[in-house]
């Protein structure tokens, strides 16, 4: 009798001594769909130990892991001897103080975003990590992993589209969680494209002026829904954002390059298109939230991540770094600002460790 094949076997179903063993801190939307992607679709790794404020939550996902425990305190994943490295999903004000602690235990992490809800603690992170002498943040800017994104990058790299001009993106959203703020729509949706800014312009946002249009009647009270930003970089390329929360329709992610030799757009819906006589309608339809319009993105995230950590590099290549994460959060913090008499307000960035 021959063995099974390995390909036929899921990846979280066998494990293997080698695996990374991977400590999941926070398994609610994002959290137990990432324990999910790691038990099921990615090669190399296992979820060993994971933990959630709902114990119950916890209790409930692991038992779709195999092999996974429950442990009370996100500090017990941390310190566990049992987990390799870890991967944060839990609201990101607790982002700083989980990150430096796994820093400070010299494990890998990768960090759902924003890195922090502020630039000094961000700050705080880049330091310490600069401290410990060794990189080990990835910031979960799953975007970086999208084929669009990746072939936009490609042609920007290659010198295709010329000179970049602007980049305009729109984010829309069919709803947001309860308690969503005006904050949460800047470190929370539009963090994505000042993300976006750094990694196809290779430069940060250098000023911002936000927009406030008048918000739909969709919009949950005290939202200020949509938004429009314009940032500008050091050499001149500007950067429109225009985020719409809660339509009540789908979710879209457009992103439009236009460089001096040509412009090339991303994220136009390409699924079936039907045409329906009963109604008199024509068209496709849209995902309903990040997760199905992502899905091939963070699998691809997460499994660089897990090889980036089994060969000792910890970062993977393109991905995410602390000082990405800092400087998405100082971006953020001048889009919170009121605008100044010219109506822009500037970002002021520490400068990088060596
Ligand atoms: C959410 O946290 C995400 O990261 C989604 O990608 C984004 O579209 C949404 O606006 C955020 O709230």
């Amino acid at each position: 009798m021959t063995a099974p094949q390995d390909a036929a076997v899921p990846p979280g179903a066998q494990a293997a001594p080698q695996d990374v063993r991977v400590g999941v801190i926070g398994v609610g939307r994002m959290g137990a769909d990432h324990v999910e992607r790691l038990s099921q679709r990615t090669k190399g790794a296992r979820v060993s130990v994971l933990s959630d404020y709902a114990r119950e939550t916890a209790e409930k996902v692991s038992a779709t892991a195999p092999g996974s425990r429950v442990v009370d305190t996100w500090q017990e994943v941390v310190a566990a001897e049992d987990v390799d490295a870890v991967l944060i999903a839990s609201p990101g004000q607790f982002h700083r103080e989980q990150v430096l602690a796994c820093i400070d235990a010299g494990k890998p992490v990768l960090c759902e975003k924003p890195l922090a809800m502020n630039p000094a603690d961000a700050f705080d992170v880049v330091r310490a990590e600069h401290e410990a002498g060794a990189q080990l943040v990835s910031l979960g800017f799953m975007r970086r992993f999208d084929a669009g994104y990746g072939q936009l990058k490609d042609a920007l790299e290659a010198g295709e589209l010329g000179t970049p001009l602007l980049l305009n993106c729109k984010h829309r959203n069919a709803d947001v969680l309860p308690g969503f703020s005006d904050t949460h729509m800047v470190y929370d949706s539009a963090v994505h494209e000042i993300d976006a800014i750094s990694f196809f312009l290779d430069e940060p946002a250098t000023s911002v002026q936000t927009i406030v249009p008048r918000t739909t009647e969709k919009a949950p009270e005290g939202l200020h829904d949509p938004l429009l930003f314009v940032f500008r970089t050091a050499s001149g390329t500007v950067v429109t954002d225009e985020l719409w929360v809660s339509t009540n329709s789908g979710y879209e992610v457009r992103t439009e390059l236009v460089g001096s030799k040509g412009a090339a757009t991303v994220g136009q819906e390409s699924g079936m298109v039907t045409t329906q006589q009963a109604g008199s309608r024509w068209g496709g339809s849209v995902p309903v939230d990040f997760r199905p319009r992502f899905i091939a993105a963070y699998d691809a995230e997460v499994q660089a991540w897990v090889a980036a950590v089994a060969d000792g590099s910890n970062i993977a290549p393109r991905s995410a770094t602390a000082w990405d994460g800092y400087v998405a959060a100082a971006v953020c913090e001048a889009a919170e600002q009121p605008l100044t008499a010219d109506g822009t307000v500037d970002v002021t960035l520490q400068e990088r460790p060596a």
